[in-house]
């Protein structure tokens, strides 16, 4: 291990024990007390484990907690209870997949458990060799009492001798609860909470993956919807994706009919696990003023250039009269007779999520950093998380009479006003889902998908990879350069000598600025973001004066020089730059936030309730005692906990540093908070990686090239 990268190692081991802990865990559990609104949350699985302890709601029979069921990925309420469908292993199964579909990575499940320990110092879940010797899938769907904690589990995908990895989606349907799972031809659940019997209802079309046609087919169910006292419920076959619809889910298979088809959503649905979102298709589906909203992942992958271009999502109204169904393009192409372009005119985010609230459609956009985050860390290319965190999600919203209106982020061309009081993001550029949306007595919840936990330590490890050099051994191969070329200088080759003299001065300049680039380094290395901009400054520089007098040098130096001193080196870091820039200010854990008016929203949680593993809100579920939600935890397992209001007659026996003093509740566009106890740290975290990645890129290449020359 070299020594930066094992400097990087104990930082990340010191932005983990000095991690941002505000929730408190006292006799009566865990509980998280708002510091920017009324509000609290407690705990409801595992109530007692905090922060950085296993929950994963169930466990096994050793006892410990079944830290694999890493979301809640679906979740409905009834009576007590709620009832949750889980995702299993979510980023370990993804690690290990894209292993086996790219073999040429030499991601063996060793190396990935590896690699994915290394770049989240061992918080990440990679298998349970004690509990789960075969790391089987294990998702199931639970029951939980939300007065007592106790749980039962009424559905398990490995006693039923399935290998999925869970339930994406899941509605309430005539007192009885649907819920979506992963299979390859996935299947619809129903669930009778008076019994707790389970049966399939339907299974999609078999397609056939023998066929090379279809080895790429993304079969997951997303949307489900009721409409017009229908459950309808989004699919795939071969060829694309259709909806079926039925009446009486109960009755089974024969009772739902194709309502809709790949063609009725003018081929738009992209289904492919190379497209965008992992071939999102049919995304997300609502009923509201008498019509069935659905979204589309429309972005395809690219045979010519391997690539899934970014186009924002597309949004179709269909309406069902007399058993007969139309489609109507909302927003999409202006040729296909949409209102808005893709994405209402920006092409980050890929997908979108729906609600209703308060006689309005809201859309939450869904961006697409999961690409990103791999092309980060395998390809040194931060462009597309670049673009990513510039341009986070915004939140759109239609009245009955058909207006649209963008209630958060960042105005364009089609919404040049933004209603709310919050900028993209939710004023936080490292959320990339509205991933869940809840009406829930008056209000609407908003709960999102945080990157930083996930992307920070990413670019740590990018790093650490990238590197193999201390900073004395890189301000060395700067100076091999400087020595290369004044060597060039020197020579006495008379043919130099009918070069213009402006062309030989650029010459000298470009040495000097080399020479600036090495001193950076020597005095430490370019040791935070203020000192990498210097670098890539210096860099722009060096490529320009490179450019001019590249035609007077010996194609020794060149094909050596061509290697370092060029544009797209210079972009890299600039990408890797404005991506740290983004980094240093972002607080880890999910924003759970709330809206009273419907526009103006205020934070109940920046920082995933006190507990930064929780990087998103994956689910809600409302039931006769409230609000609840299931977290995104791929680190110690999922949790479930109780959003409520704080009771305005309740003493506040329970003081804790959370407690704030009124002055600080946000009123309008608050920055996101840069001052947090724990930023201290992840600076000098970030300002490492940055200075070593920058320096690495530059310098790896230069090295590279002299070990092949010497
Ligand atoms: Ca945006
Ligand atoms: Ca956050």
């Amino acid at each position: 291990m070299s020594r930066a990268r094992k400097v990087i190692a104990a930082v990340l081991v010191l932005c983990l024990v000095f991690s941002c802990f505000t929730a408190t865990a006292a006799s009566k559990g865990v509980v998280y007390d708002s510091k920017t609104s009324d509000y609290t949350a407690t705990k409801i699985s595992h109530p007692d484990a905090g922060y950085g302890e296993v929950d994963g709601i169930i466990d096994w029979e050793s006892g410990d907690g079944d830290r694999g069921q890493s979301y809640a990925w679906s979740a409905v309420g009834d009576g007590d209870y709620v009832y949750i469908g889980t995702c299993y292993a979510a980023i370990w199964m993804t690690i290990k997949t894209v292993g086996q579909m790219n073999p040429e990575m030499g991601l063996t499940p060793e190396a990935a458990r590896a690699a994915a320990n290394a770049a989240f110092n061992g918080k990440l879940y990679t298998g349970d060799d004690k509990n789960n010797p075969t790391d089987a899938n294990h998702a199931v769907i639970v029951k939980i009492n939300t007065k007592t904690g106790e749980t039962k589990i009424v559905y398990d995908v490995r006693a039923e001798g399935y290998q999925y990895n869970g339930f994406r989606a899941a509605i309430k349907f005539n007192g009885k609860l649907y819920f979506c799972n992963t299979y390859r031809t996935p299947q619809i659940i129903e669930i009778d909470p008076k019994t707790d019997a389970a049966k399939v209802v339907y299974q999609c079309e078999a397609i056939d993956y023998d066929n090379p046609e279809n080895e790429f087919v993304s079969s997951g169910i997303r949307g489900i919807a009721v409409y017009n006292d229908m459950l309808v419920v989004s699919a795939i076959r071969e060829g694309g994706a259709y909806l079926v619809a039925s009446k009486n889910p109960s009755e089974g298979q024969q009772s739902f009919k194709v309502v809709g088809t790949q063609q009725d959503l003018l081929d738009y649905p992209a289904y492919h696990f190379n497209d965008g979102i992992f071939g999102g298709s049919i995304f997300d589906m609502v009923a509201f003023n008498g019509k069935l909203y659905i979204t589309v992942v429309v972005g395809r992958f690219d045979p010519e250039t391997k690539k899934v271009p970014n186009v924002g999502f597309a949004l179709f109204e269909a309406e069902e009269k007399d058993g007969k169904w139309t489609y109507n393009l909302i927003v999409g192409d202006p040729k296909d007779g949409a209102k808005y372009p893709y994405g209402f005119g920006g092409d980050r985010s890929g997908a979108a999520n729906l609600v209703v609230h308060d006689n309005h459609l809201y859309v939450g956009a869904y961006n697409d950093p999961m690409v990103a985050v791999p092309n980060a860390m395998l390809q040194m290319d931060f462009e597309s998380l670049y673009k990513d965190l510039s341009d986070p999600v915004s939140l759109w919203r239609m009245d009955t009479q058909g207006n649209w209106e963008l209630v958060v982020g960042a105005p364009n061309e089609i919404f040049p006003e933004v209603k709310g009081n919050m900028g993209d993001g939710f004023d936080n550029p490292m959320n990339q889902y509205v991933w869940r949306m809840q009406d829930f007595d008056g209000k609407l919840y908003v709960g999102t998908f945080d990157v930083t936990g996930l992307v920070r330590p990413l670019a740590q490890f990018c790093n650490g990879d990238i590197l193999n050099n201390t900073p004395k051994e890189w301000a060395s191969q700067v100076k091999y350069i400087v020595e290369l070329l004044k060597m060039f200088k020197k020579d006495t080759n008379p043919e130099a000598a009918t070069y213009s003299t402006a062309v030989l001065s650029d010459a000298d300049e470009l040495v000097d600025t080399m020479k600036d680039m090495q001193r950076l380094l020597n005095k430490g290395g370019a040791n935070d973001i203020k000192n990498s901009e210097k670098l890539h400054k210096l860099m722009i520089k060096a490529v320009k004066l490179y450019e001019k007098v590249r035609p007077i040098l010996p194609e020794k130096v060149t094909t050596e020089l061509d290697k370092v001193l060029n544009q797209e080196v210079a972009d890299k870091l600039f990408y890797f730059i404005g991506s740290c820039k983004y980094l240093t200010k972002s607080e880890e854990g999910f924003d759970l936030l709330v809206t009273e008016d419907g526009i103006n929203f205020k934070a109940i949680s920046r920082d995933g309730l006190g507990d930064k593993f929780n990087h998103g809100v994956r689910t809600f579920a409302v039931n006769d005692n409230g609000l609840f939600l299931g977290t995104a935890n791929p680190f110690f397992g999922t949790q479930v906990w109780h959003v409520e209001e704080k009771d305005a007659a309740a003493p506040d026996t329970e003081k804790n540093d959370n407690v704030v003093a009124p002055e600080t509740e946000a009123p309008t566009t608050e920055e996101p908070k840069e001052e947090a106890p724990n930023t201290g740290v992840d600076t000098t975290s970030i300002a490492i990686a940055s200075s070593a990645l920058a320096a690495g890129v530059v310098l790896t290449l230069i090295s590279k090239k002299k070990k092949a020359t010497d």
